[in-house]
């Protein structure tokens, strides 16, 4: 018996960065259930649940085999009692009743439609919603005056909160490696978020940027700015200065899962014919008008709205979330495993270099606690090496 589970066990070890999780999920019923237990949690200020059915619901997304009978959960880790109780509900009624409640309370649907809000979040949404503010009309009608970042998020609503397409994305990446060439010529430009990992849509765009020499990247992020500015590309961004080298508590010491890089956070305005710019040297314009309307304007065939909805989505563009990073060379490799996720994939590479190899990860630095030092790396190969860990690649991170 006891034989029997430890080798389950062993199967699929406890770790999420100890296992590979590809994009094919055969599991997709019980890990929407417990992923929406989990952004319930994560939005009602209940991190610790909240990361109990992430973990929950990784390990479902690392078998290789539709779940259809409790006994083959028998020595997983990280399925607690709660857990195995969604999932029993689902096994036996197709649904669970907790989650079915939840999707349809009140208060989590206000959570929901406050946070898709750029720049409001649970703590946000929750002091509105204690006002009575449920929907987008009644924050409108409000008192409340809003930031710039969520002025921005709430003008560009329905854009935000549609995916954004690898197609988007790479045409996104051209703007930002056109931007980056003309302002610091031989910089490198890496996708990185869930587009590394292989996804086909995400929230938003990730890029990392870096130069092979030591030091030339500093100040780069303004001088971006504002040649995508100049060009008429961003309908918001928020720059960070780079604090990492002038903070007190030191590399070895991340205090959270924010580091401390050079950072924009924006919101692209991407003109539809630069998409199909992009889609045309793909295909070699072999497309019909009909295709290129549908590619287009995607709101106009889910769209149900009014006319007056279907005009304003006739735009010639669109708003895209994107974020920009730069990182010196020198910490490039951990700032390229700390941006490519996912978020759970990330948090228990932390958690496994401090509980199980008593060292500090962040996206700047690996620190050595018992040998009192830095541990360097060029790669992520090399970072996974110190960390005793067999090497993953970013299409295998998604956890
Ligand atoms: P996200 O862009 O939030 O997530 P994602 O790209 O995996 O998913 P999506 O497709 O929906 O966009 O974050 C990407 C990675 O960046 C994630 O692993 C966490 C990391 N990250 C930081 O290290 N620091 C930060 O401040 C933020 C916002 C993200
Ligand atoms: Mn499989
Ligand atoms: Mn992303
Ligand atoms: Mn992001």
């Amino acid at each position: 018996q006891v034989d029997e589970s430890k080798e389950v066990e062993s199967i699929v070890p406890s770790y999420a960065c100890q296992r590979r999780t590809t994009l094919e999920n055969h599991n997709t019923v019980f890990t929407d259930a417990l992923s929406l237990l989990a952004e319930n949690a994560e939005l009602s200020d209940e991190d610790g649940r909240g990361v109990a059915f992430r973990r929950a619901a990784a390990v479902l997304k690392a078998l290789h085999s539709p779940v259809i009978d409790l006994l083959q959960l028998r020595g997983l880790p990280c399925l607690g009692g709660h857990s195995l109780r969604v999932i029993k509900d689902v096994l036996e009624h197709g649904a669970s009743s907790e989650v079915e409640c939840t999707k349809q309370s009140e208060r989590f649907k206000a959570l929901k439609v406050l946070t898709g809000i750029f720049g409001v979040g649970a703590k946000t949404a929750e002091r509105w919603i204690r006002e009575g503010i449920h929907s987008l009309p009644q924050l409108q009608d409000s008192a409340h005056t809003l930031n710039r970042a969520q002025q921005a998020g709430l003008e560009h609503y329905d854009d935000l909160n549609q995916p954004v397409t690898k197609a988007e994305g790479d045409a996104i990446g051209e703007i930002v490696e056109k931007a980056v060439m003309s302002v610091l010529p031989g910089a490198q430009i890496t996708l990185i978020g869930g587009f590394r990992r292989g996804k086909l849509t995400g929230h938003d765009v990730d890029f990392l940027i870096t130069h092979p020499e030591e030091g030339r990247e500093v100040g780069l992020m303004p001088k971006v700015v504002s040649w995508l500015e100049s060009k008429g590309f961003l309908l918001y961004q928020k720059t960070t200065r780079n604090s990492y080298l002038e903070s007190k508590d030191g590399p070895a010491r991340p205090s959270s899962n924010m580091d401390r890089f050079e950072r924009c956070y924006s919101i692209f305005k991407l003109p539809e014919d630069a998409k199909e710019g992009t889609k045309q040297t793909e295909t070699l314009t072999e497309d019909t008008p009909e295709d290129t309307c549908r590619l287009t304007t995607p709101s106009l065939v889910k769209d149900e709205g009014s006319e007056s909805t279907k005009r304003a989505n006739l735009k010639p563009w669109r708003a895209v979330r994107v974020d920009l990073v730069v990182s010196p060379i020198s910490q490039f490799a951990f700032a390229l495993l700390g941006w490519t996720g996912s978020k759970l994939f990330e948090r228990e590479l932390r958690r496994w270099a401090g509980h199980e190899k008593a060292m500090s990860l962040s996206s700047h630095a690996l620190y050595d606690n018992t040998q009192s030092k830095y541990l360097r790396a060029s790669s992520e190969e090399e970072i996974f090496a110190h960390l005793g860990l067999e090497y993953i690649p970013p299409s295998e991170r998604n956890a």
